[in-house]
């Protein structure tokens, strides 16, 4: 069937005794139930990259136009896709062959993907890559909101599939990884195609719990576009079609993923049903753009980004690796000893242009330096970092000069090895990352190290029925200006903390002063839910140990507990 061209529609509306024309819409094919894209300014959250697919071709710094082709050849694994008023159409045609005959025979693809390297998605029993990939690294986002406007679809044996899986950054010479979930958005059966399935596949990351859903639209999602959103935080990730919240999975993933867009044809049958062949060629996924948001800084709020050293991307010998005393428990290694091994950040958002602290928290048992270059200006060299030892860390602070919206910060040393970064804050700084950190009593299954691992998913829990006081202290091995700490709770009715002082000291050891009081504290929600609570006092410098003396708390469970604690 043909389709039909419509005019280009032109709006125009009066606006005093001027016509102003306000819009231009390209020509497209107009179906009554599509659903209506959003703007692509999306309040509370940043772009930090996206595809309209208005241009001639593919935004070529988005997408690698391959399906997985380290397990195949480049030619039995490129895309088939063209651009076509104003959408991406993903194919398959009748001449297009398996994607890998060795062990996937009879399912042909057409996918494109952010990123591309070696091992990567080892998702059957693969002893070794087909051949080298060069590592592509286009986009490789941690937590935010994403957007797909798209059409999938129909027929047994086929299906559509927007879908991510952890970039690997662990991974070893044999591709071994615990970093390599897959998170699928929706991957819509052509024979069922009112229902989306949402699924989470830990792979190899202990961390994760499969989880199998669907959605149920009540639309033919084949018939017509509509709107898929996926916001992913730190604790939970939700999934939306056409702006309403369908499934959320109190899981989450935390590293950076790749994006995979692809249309599935399986001519041996199989998951998808059996193959139809009463379905015409070509058969199309068609998408109208993708998006990718990060969370916008609180405009009430002074700039405070803080970003795993895990969290970059990694180039050359640069990965990552396990550190019980890192936050996320996880560092950025292998960094340096060579100009190609570098950790960047791609997306470090200020609001205002502006010289802002930086604070590099690093683990080295020896001298080592680091240079820090924004923005592709002068690179500004740290000497002889040393945290003492190689299980220890410290931080060392300096500033930078950002941009307005989104910059570029990269970490790396031509002359030799560099610290291992742990996490880095631009702006305000959590200094409770910094600090060693006790409790005079702990639940072991809930240790003390996790109220400040950086990570709000683990909680220290007290022991049963806590003699009260309690202290939880905290200590520097440099002296700190201290104004402000930060209680993360879940259940705070049945387990937070409701009073407490704030004692500071110089040494961290003797003359413990108390600087403030809480009051009553108040949680309002008893739920999976994290509630945050900040508590200001006037500034203090020259402290190596601050602690929190807990005077009262909700022992519904006879514990309290906090997740995460942090200092500013
Ligand atoms: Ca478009
Ligand atoms: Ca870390
Ligand atoms: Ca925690």
């Amino acid at each position: 069937m043909k389709k039909k061209w419509l005019k280009p529609l032109c709006v125009t509306v009066a606006v005093g005794s001027s016509i102003w024309l306000t819009n231009m819409i390209a020509p497209s094919t107009v179906h009554a139930a599509d659903f209506p894209a959003n703007p692509i300014s999306k309040s509370g959250w940043v772009l930090t990259s996206n595809d309209e697919f208005n241009a001639a071709d593919l935004n070529q710094q988005l997408w690698f136009p391959y399906y997985l082709p380290h397990w195949s050849t480049r030619e039995l694994t490129k895309a088939n896709y063209e651009i076509q008023n104003g959408n991406l159409v993903l194919k398959i045609t009748p001449e297009m062959k398996t994607w890998d005959p060795i062990k996937d025979a009879g399912t042909v693809i057409s996918g494109i993907q952010t990123g591309e390297k070696d091992w990567i998605h080892r998702w059957t029993n693969y002893t070794a890559i087909n051949h080298h990939e060069e590592t592509v690294q286009n986009l490789i986002q941690k937590y935010g909101y994403f957007e797909l406007r798209a059409k999938v679809q129909k027929g047994s044996g086929i299906h559509s599939a927007w879908w991510m899986v952890g970039f690997q950054q662990d991974q070893n010479a044999s591709g071994e990884t615990k970093m390599n979930a897959e998170v699928d958005i929706f991957e819509t059966l052509g024979n069922n195609p009112t229902t989306e399935l949402i699924n989470l596949h830990p792979w190899n990351d202990p961390n994760i719990t499969s989880s199998g859903n669907s959605a149920s639209s009540g639309a033919d999602l084949s018939q017509d576009f509509h709107v898929y959103g996926f916001e992913w935080t730190e604790t939970n990730m939700k999934f939306y079609l056409d702006n309403q919240l369908v499934k959320t999975i109190n899981q989450s993933p935390n590293y950076p993923m790749m994006t995979l867009l692809g249309l599935y044809e399986k001519r041996n049958g199989g998951w998808t049903g059996a193959f139809d062949a009463t379905v015409p060629y070509p058969k199309k996924f068609e998408i109208d753009y993708f998006r990718a948001y990060q969370k916008a800084p609180d405009s009430n709020s002074a700039l405070s980004v803080t970003r795993e050293g895990e969290d970059a991307y990694l180039y050359g010998t640069t990965k990552v690796t396990d550190s019980a005393i890192a936050s996320g428990k996880r560092v950025a290694g292998y960094i340096g000893s060579g100009a190609a091994n570098v950790a960047e950040y791609r997306d470090i958002y200020a609001t205002n242009a502006g010289t802002y602290p930086l604070q590099i928290n690093y683990i080295s048992g020896e001298n080592r330096n680091l240079y820090v270059q924004v923005n592709n200006n002068s690179p500004v060299l740290l000497s002889n970092l040393n945290s003492g030892s190689w299980s220890s860390k410290a931080a060392t602070n300096t500033t930078v000069s950002l941009n307005a919206g989104l910059n570029n910060i990269r970490f790396f040393n031509n002359d030799g090895p560099a610290p291992d970064i742990d996490a880095i804050t631009v702006g305000t700084v959590n200094k409770a990352l910094s600090a060693s950190v006790s409790a005079g009593s702990q639940n072991s299954a809930y240790p003390i190290a996790n109220i400040s691992d950086g990570i709000v998913s683990t909680t220290y829990q007290s022991a049963d029925a806590p003699t009260l006081p309690q202290n939880i202290t905290f200590n520097w091995n440099t002296p700190q200006t201290l104004k402000q700490i930060s209680l993360s709770s879940t259940y705070g009715q049945g387990q937070g903390i409701t009073n407490f002082d704030i004692q500071v000291s110089d040494d961290g050891i003797n003359n413990w002063t108390t600087i403030a009081s809480s009051g009553t504290v108040s949680w309002s929600s008893n739920t999976a839910t994290t509630e945050k609570k900040n508590f200001s006092f006037s500034e203090v410098s020259g402290k190596k140990g601050l602690r929190l003396v807990v005077k009262q708390a909700n022992l519904t469970w006879k514990h309290f507990a906090v997740n995460e604690l942090e200092i500013n």
